[in-house]
């Protein structure tokens, strides 16, 4: 059997791929699929595309890497560039009342997803708990993040609010679960698509590494149309190293801003003739994103 499949997992050198009718199948990667470029670039990750051939035994072989519309790379537990997933379209940032929601997070993913490039969705979560805590904070998220032209949904993967919102949203794209370990990324993947637990177990029985099943990203697909990626972990995704442009990417309301500032290559702290900062005095730009922007530009190479 040979043909097109798309990288549900991978273990290491194996591979789960979903070929275009739909079935699972093992595979091994040929060694360095794609000849240039960084290693980490080099083999196939989920959400890839790759041509497979028949090989000995039961396990298909995967011999050539589609291009890519992206890819999601994020620092390795040695800090070192690790691709995570490729070809995303959108990004869903989940956050909940429980754990609580940190926007110097959200602007990170935000920063990210604005890099890849893809779309963001916001998504809170565990809308059942928002009476019992902190609904106050949950309603200045929303503003903020809403009033800077995110979209933003409310879902409870409990009750079931948002959840036919999601599925429609999902329908036709692939989308990539990111935000804090415990928000529910993985109770919304169930939500959306109560069959997929038997598949996942499907999915651990085939990659023959049950171990794996829980640290590595995988790409369901979901009965009502479009890919999710979930990454169980708490490594989901951090942008590594944001450039310039990242950031104007990430921060389109202060890149806008910094157009009349009086120098070009104003960074925004101490300079005088600063339009950002006086913006930001004035009310015009969230203090909390001028944080945010300041931090990570710190960072950026
Ligand atoms: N009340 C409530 N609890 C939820 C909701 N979604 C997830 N949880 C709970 O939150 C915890 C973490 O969920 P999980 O899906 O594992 O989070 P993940 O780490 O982001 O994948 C679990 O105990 C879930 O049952 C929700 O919408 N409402
Ligand atoms: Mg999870
Ligand atoms: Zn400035």
């Amino acid at each position: 059997m040979s043909g097109q499949a798309r990288v549900v997992a991978r273990f290491g050198a194996e591979l789960i791929l979903r070929t275009e009718s739909g079935e699972l199948l093992r595979a091994v990667s040929r060694r360095n699929l794609v000849k240039h470029g960084p290693a980490h670039l080099r083999a196939a990750v989920c959400g890839d595309y790759v041509r497979f051939e028949p090989g000995d035994g039961d396990k298909a072989v995967a011999v050539a890497l589609q291009p890519r519309r992206n890819v999601l790379v994020r620092p390795d537990h040695r800090g070192r560039p690790h691709a995570g997933a490729a070809n995303i379209d959108q990004v869903l940032i989940v956050i909940a009342p429980l754990p609580t929601p940190d926007w110097g997070i959200i602007d990170r993913y935000l920063t990210a997803v604005a890099a890849l490039p893809a779309t963001p969705l916001l998504i809170v979560n565990k809308s059942d708990l928002l009476e019992a805590s902190d609904a106050r904070l949950i309603a200045d998220t929303e503003a903020l993040y809403g009033g800077l032209g995110y979209p933003v949904l409310r879902t409870s993967a409990k009750n079931g609010e948002g959840i036919e919102t999601l599925r429609e949203r999902l329908r036709g794209h692939t989308s990539l679960l990111v935000g804090q370990s415990g928000v529910g990324k993985s109770s919304l993947t169930r939500a959306l698509d109560p069959g997929l637990e038997v598949r996942v177990g499907e999915l651990s029985a085939l990659s023959g590494e049950g171990r794996h099943t829980t640290t590595v990203a995988h790409l369901y697909a979901l009965s009502s149309g479009g890919d999710l990626i979930d990454s169980p972990g708490v490594r989901d995704f951090a942008p590594y190293q944001p450039t310039a442009d990242d950031l104007a990417a990430g921060f389109p309301e202060i890149a806008e801003c910094a157009h009349d500032c009086r120098f070009h290559d104003c960074r925004h702290r101490a300079e005088p003739g600063c339009a950002v900062k006086a913006a930001a005095e004035a009310g015009r730009i969230p203090p909390s994103r001028l944080r945010s922007f300041l931090e990570l530009e710190g960072n950026s190479a």
